[in-house]
């Protein structure tokens, strides 16, 4: 690594909370699906910040969109109307046929947030006994880091040593509708779940299983809450994951990409049912619904749609797919995905996924593992065949070495 990589590096490791271990690279720009580092060494972006910047890095009519809000208004608080909260309430309901909208910051926030809206509706309409309120969730979900959300991983290193945990969830399997049934209970007020499991390593669950899962929710009266926060907006080659399976939701939680990874900005979408519960005083965010967070909002839907992104993340991701399988590798147990959420699984003999990304690293491509041995693969929605073919051949370079 050259000095400054190093300088910056050291300053990180002194001053900072030793929660992340990045890879040693320096990132100080972007412009669609390139990046930068600090040597200028330019690589291309397999992660998007994990599905939060699928319009390209600094797209510039969202950019253009927070400068020009950014010099007129940017926070009111919610004690006071803007004239951009109405706006993106209209649009994002437009876009995605909700008909309720609970603006919040932080993906967690959103999945917070919800998780309060249901349990409230349980005991307010549903008429569930007041502190019984059960929700459904699946091993190895990942919602967030907020004490309420990691009460309900199943993964050790998110809920280590952070406890004592909220009751009242209730494990499954991922993608077993029987094991819902047999869950649920008259006390039953939501079944929360990814509709494809991203920290997991993109799990897929079988055809059919979110049809029989509506089915089960529709006949026992349990909201489906489904966290499209990295599913969303394009990701899977549908504008929500839910589509592929031909269902909707009763509350759809977004984040990451509604702001083009330009701002933090989340939102609960529901029927009336479940955000019509909320009355004033009973919930609130002090940056949440704010003006900036809006035009920011608006503008990232706008090119998702306008420059045709979702379209492309189902053409380039089934390209991309493709590709991935044709790569004759004795390392590669499994290639998974749906649109341009994509995951290599290496055999565990083909050693540490780490080592592989590190290996890509050096061939421009930048990819996060994830679980040991997992190669995640997740590009900006922009991405042009000729740069899928690009990074194909690199991922064929590394993937056919044995890095064990
Ligand atoms: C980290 C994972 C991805 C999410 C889903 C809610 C949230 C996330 C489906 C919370 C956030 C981020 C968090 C970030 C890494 C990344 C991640 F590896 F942690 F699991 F993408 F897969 N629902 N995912 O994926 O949204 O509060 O972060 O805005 O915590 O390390 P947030």
């Amino acid at each position: 690594m050259s000095a400054s990589v190093i300088d910056f590096v050291a300053t990180e490791a002194r001053f900072g909370a030793h929660n992340y271990e990045p890879i040693g690279v320096v990132l100080s720009r972007g412009e669609g699906v390139w990046v930068w580092d600090t040597d200028g060494n330019r690589y291309l972006d397999c992660l998007s910040a994990y599905s939060a910047v699928s319009q390209g890095h600094c797209h510039p009519k969202i950019l253009a969109a927070m400068v020009k809000q950014a010099h007129r208004l940017t926070l009111t608080s919610r004690a006071f109307h803007n004239d951009q909260l109405a706006l993106f309430y209209e649009e994002i309901a437009a876009l995605t046929g909700s008909h309720k909208v609970l603006p919040m910051n932080s993906g967690a926030e959103a999945v917070e947030s919800a998780i309060k809206s249901v349990r409230k509706w349980g005991y307010e309409v549903k008429g569930v006994p007041d502190g019984q309120a059960e929700i459904i969730v699946c091993a190895n979900n990942f919602h967030g880091r907020t004490l309420g959300i990691v009460g309900f991983s199943t993964d050790p290193e998110t809920r280590a040593h952070f406890g004592p945990f909220a009751p009242g969830f209730k494990l499954i399997p991922f993608g077993d509708a029987a094991a819902i049934k047999a869950a649920i209970t008259p006390n039953t007020v939501a079944f929360l779940v990814e509709p494809i499991q991203g920290e997991a390593g993109v799990v897929i669950p079988p055809a059919g299983y979110f049809t029989e899962v509506r089915q089960l929710c529709t006949a026992n009266n349990v909201m489906l809450v489904l966290d499209e926060i990295q599913t969303g907006l394009g990701r899977t080659g549908k504008l929500l994951a839910e589509q592929h399976e031909g269902i909707e939701a009763d509350v759809t939680l977004l984040g990451k990409a509604l702001s083009g990874g330009f701002y933090p900005v989340s939102a609960v979408l529901s029927n009336n049912e479940v955000l019509g519960t909320l009355r004033p005083g009973q919930h609130g965010s002090t940056f949440g619904g704010n003006p900036l967070a809006c035009a920011v909002a608006r503008a990232a839907m706008r090119v998702l749609v306008e420059e045709g992104m979702i379209e492309n993340a189902a053409t380039q991701g089934a390209r991309f797919l493709e590709g991935l399988k044709d790569i004759r590798a004795n390392t590669i147990r499994e290639v998974r995905g749906r649109g341009l959420m994509l995951a290599v699984e290496l055999h565990p003999e083909a050693g540490r996924a780490r080592r592989y990304c590190e290996a890509l690293q050096g061939k421009g491509i930048l990819a996060k593992d994830t679980h040991e041995h997992t190669i995640r693969i997740a590009p900006p929605l922009v991405i042009t065949s000729d740069q899928v073919d690009w990074a194909l051949e690199r991922f064929a370079a590394i993937l056919t070495q044995d890095f064990s």
